[in-house]
């Protein structure tokens, strides 16, 4: 069993709310959400973070831009932060690639 939360998320073994999948990536929410709709998309394969394998990263943009506009259909953001934190010294807590979308509404008064 893998020790990387992501890879048992993808795996199925830890239960997750799933917005969006395909081949190469999931959506999930965010167990800490910035703001309502917060959703992490992580590719199905383990790579450490953004930077680590542009294949991986290219790979899950389908399902950044597709997550992205369910949020705004089904929420009705009128904004995204898209944002990938990497490295611990950047904010990086999970050591498994992941893009956070962070749907942003009219005077929603900053990230916090
Ligand atoms: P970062 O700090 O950029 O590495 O973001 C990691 C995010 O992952 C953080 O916002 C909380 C979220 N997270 C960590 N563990 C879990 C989990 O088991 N389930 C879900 N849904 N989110 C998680």
């Amino acid at each position: 069993m893998s020790d990387c939360i992501f890879c048992r998320i993808v795996a199925g073994e830890i239960p997750s709310r799933q917005v969006h999948a395909d081949e190469h990536a999931i959506a999930f929410l965010d167990m800490e959400p910035f703001k309502t709709g917060h959703t992490l998309v992580v590719p199905r394969a383990h790579v450490t973070d953004a930077l680590a394998d542009a294949d991986v990263l290219a790979s899950i943009a389908p399902a950044i831009a597709a997550t992205g506009k369910l949020l705004v259909e089904k929420l009705g953001a009128s904004g995204m932060n898209v944002l990938s934190n990497v490295g611990e010294d950047a904010g990086q807590s999970v050591f498994h690639l992941h893009v956070h979308l962070v749907p942003r509404y009219a005077d929603d008064a900053g990230m916090g």
